[in-house]
Order: C-alpha cells, then structure tokens, then sequence
C-alpha cells in the first residue's frame, strides 16, 4: 500500500477498482437525483476524533501521534490544522466541525484559553478560504474539563454556568465569523447519577436558561444557521437530559425553542437509547426538526459509544431514505463523527476510514434512490393506511367526527379485520432491491 504522503488526492474508480486508496461508490461529481452526490452527502470531517485523538482508551495511552513534530502548543496547533486542511484536500470533503478546545490549545485561565482559541479561529478562517472549505457546525467542549464534572449550563456553580456561557459565546462568534450554518448542543455532562444531590428542576429550567440566551446572542449577532441539539441518553452521565429526539423535542416545545433549535441526529447515540438510527431520523423528521447528522455506527455487542466509521450499507440505505423523505439537507449534512480503532494507528488508516464511511454512504445513497424509485415499499405503506382516505377514516383525519359518531359506528360493525403487515415481504423486497 502506498503511505500517506504519496497519496495525492482519492479519486472515484467504480465498484471494480481494487485500489485501496480510491472510491468504489462515491463519485461526487455525478449527478444522481437532480443533484451531485456531494451536494447530497455534504460530508464532514470531525476534528477531534480526526485531528486530535490519539488512541487513547481506558486501558492505555495513545497508539498514535498528533503532535506533528511540535512541542509549541500554539505551533502544534497550527501544524494540526495544516494538516486538518491538505487531509480534507486528499479526501475532498468540503465541510468541517469542531469543538473549542479542539483547535486551540488549553491556557492556565478562562480568558487565556479564550484568547488562543480566537488566534487559531483566524489562522483557520485563512486556511478555509485557501483551501475552499466550509465549517458545518461548531461547538464548546464543556464536559472535558475538571470544572465541568458536575455540568456546564446545569452544573450546581453559578461560576461554572457563566464560563460555559462564556465559552459558547465565543464559539457562536466563531461560528459566524467562520460562515457556519451550524451550532451543536451535546449535553455532555448534563444530565446526573444520582437524585440524591441533584435538583432536576432547577437543572432543566437552567438549562433552558442558557439555551435561550445563546440564541438570542446568536441571533442578534447575525447567526441565521440552525441551532442543534444532539441526542444521546448515556455516557458520560447515567441519565443524559438529552436522552432521545423525543425528550429533546419535549424539552424545546416546553421552553419555547422550536423553530431555532434542530436534531443533530448520531447512529450510535440512537442505539444506546435503544432505538434505532432510522427511528430517531423520522422522530426529528415528523416534528419538523431534522437538521444534521453524526455519521458513525455502535458495536451492538458493546454497550457504548464506539464511534466507529459507519460500513452497514443496510444502516446507511434507511438513513438516506429518511434524509430524502426528509427533504435532504439544508443547513446540515453528514459529519463524520467517528475514529479508527485504536490498532489501526496509521495516516493511511484515517484515509481508509473515511474512504469506507463515504463509499458506505455513496451506496446507501445510491440504494435509497431505488427504493423511492422501485416504488413497492412507499406504495404499501400509502395502500396500508388507505381507510383513512374515505368514509369514518376520512373523517377522523379531517377532524369532522367525535366520539358519538364514532361509537354509533363501531356498534354497526360486524366484521372487524386488519390486514397483514406483510414485514418479511417488504424485507426480501428491500433485499432484492438491493442486491438485484
Ligand atoms: C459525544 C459526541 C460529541 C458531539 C459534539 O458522544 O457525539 O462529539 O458530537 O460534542
Ligand atoms: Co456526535
């Protein structure tokens, strides 16, 4: 296999290509349903996971090096970002997202480490344009550091509460400067292990605090992206306040932030939550809050948060047809919120990972399409639910009848039947469909 500075650029060679380093499925030039498979994927790259992780695990140290040959913190970041930009490049991923503290190195003081954060957003601001890329989403870690054990906007310090506002508002700031259309809410470490020191109430309506006030900074700082929430029931905490799309939604219409606020939907945060992938796409979709996604799969005989590249081609064809049936992306796109395992510890193997993630989703891409296209599945589902368009059913969906009515006609029933789901058809549909 060639290494990693000999690979220019991975370009698309078709599904016979034995090339490790080229696309089999994803062409992004090729139009395929009035749009070019890059403007339906709108791939992203995370930098933590891509830039800065090293290997590290709860048994042992890094099995790679990050530190690009510096010790400077200042330096190495820059070299982080140099690096971040020509990987984009080779790959030709058009989007990015970040946390604060993925970019800049930590200083000995909020306001320090505020200040360098602000450096490297300029020095990123200049590669973005070289380069021609564009920033997805931008977020504040606020769970990594020691101050944050007990939470960031639902933390018992009053303290606490006010660095986390600080640090998301000069991420917002960030975000605008930057172009993004994007800003991420992952609860992090809000959420509690116990009710015994903890008092939910306060917690939440805090939150919803805090919440509120970083969209009105957003907004009348000239922010007009989507604000996102991302789901995930557990990990760090035992009880995540932003346990699945549904509490998220419950939480926004409680407080009054729909509308700004959207799903930032990842795969192996659904699985945790015991759903699956598809369930909280539509769940976001159905409440007019599909907005982005964090592209990765979980290892379902492990029960946490593996963050692994996504190369279920079933898994990524339901999640492209719940994107097109979502309308696709608008502000959001698919960010690949994801990291090699620790063994494969090379450059070449990010290359590899995210050739496997976008070939994964290019298919799915493609497969989804022949479904909407093939017709059988969408057709049963519409002939499933066709006694809602006549007689009691029309009625009922138009809001023309009551409880009378409808028990006046159920007495008049004789014959009460339902007809068959017919699941494991569908399934041998979806099979042939995809397998011709
Ligand atoms: C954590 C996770 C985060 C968010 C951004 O599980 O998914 O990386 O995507 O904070
Ligand atoms: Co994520």
């Amino acid at each position: 296999m060639k290494n990693y500075g000999e690979i220019t650029g991975i370009r698309y060679e078709g599904k016979d290509s034995r090339e490790p380093f080229a696309f089999k499925y994803y062409n992004p030039e090729e139009v395929i349903a009035g749009k070019t498979m890059k403007e339906h994927l709108k791939f992203s790259m995370s930098y933590w996971h891509t830039i800065d992780a090293e290997g590290v695990d709860m048994f042992g140290g890094p099995s790679m090096d990050k530190k690009f040959g510096k010790i400077d913190p200042m330096e190495m970041y820059r070299a982080k970002a140099d690096f971040a930009f020509e990987l984009m490049d080779k790959l030709g991923i058009e989007y990015y997202c970040f946390h604060d503290a993925d970019v800049a190195p930590e200083g000995r003081t909020v306001r320090e480490s505020l200040e360098n954060f602000e450096v490297m957003v300029d020095y990123i601001c200049g590669l973005q344009k070289r380069h021609n890329k564009k920033l997805l989403w931008a977020t504040a870690n606020n769970f990594g550091d020691k101050k944050f054990m007990a939470g960031a906007a639902t933390s018992c310090s009053a303290d606490v509460f006010a660095v986390a506002a600080a640090k998301v508002k000069s991420c917002i700031d960030a975000t605008i400067k930057l172009g993004g259309m994007g800003y991420v809410f992952w609860g992090g470490r809000e959420g509690y292990e116990t009710l015994l020191n903890t008092d939910v109430a306060l917690e939440l309506d805090n939150m919803a605090r805090f919440l509120t006030m970083a969209r009105d900074y957003g907004r009348k700082n000239g922010f007009t992206g989507d604000f996102y929430i991302e789901p995930k029931p557990k990990e760090p905490t035992k009880h995540q306040y932003d346990f699945d799309a549904a509490t998220c939604l419950n939480f926004l219409r409680k407080y009054n932030l729909t509308g700004d606020f959207k799903m930032n939907i990842e795969a192996n945060h659904a699985t945790l939550a015991g759903h699956t992938f598809q369930h909280e796409l539509r769940m976001a979709a159905v409440n007019d809050a599909f907005g982005s996604i964090d592209a990765n799969q979980g290892d379902m005989l492990l029960g946490w948060d593996t963050d692994q590249f996504p190369t279920n081609v079933y898994d990524t064809t339901l999640c492209m047809l719940e994107v097109f049936k979502a309308g696709g992306f608008t502000n959001g796109g698919l960010n690949f919120d994801a990291k090699t395992r620790r063994p494969s510890n090379t450059l070449e193997d990010i290359l590899l990972a995210y050739i496997a993630g976008m070939d994964s989703f290019a298919l799915g891409l493609r497969t989804a399409l022949k479904i909407i296209e093939d017709g059988r599945i969408d057709a049963f589902v519409d002939n499933r639910y066709r006694s809602y368009r006549e007689g009691i059913g029309k009625k009922i969906v138009e809001g023309t009848t009551a409880f009378e009515e409808l028990s006046d006609y159920a007495m008049n029933l004789t014959d009460v039947s339902v007809e068959s789901g017919r699941q494991e058809y569908l399934e041998t549909v979806f099979n042939n469909i995809l397998f011709g």
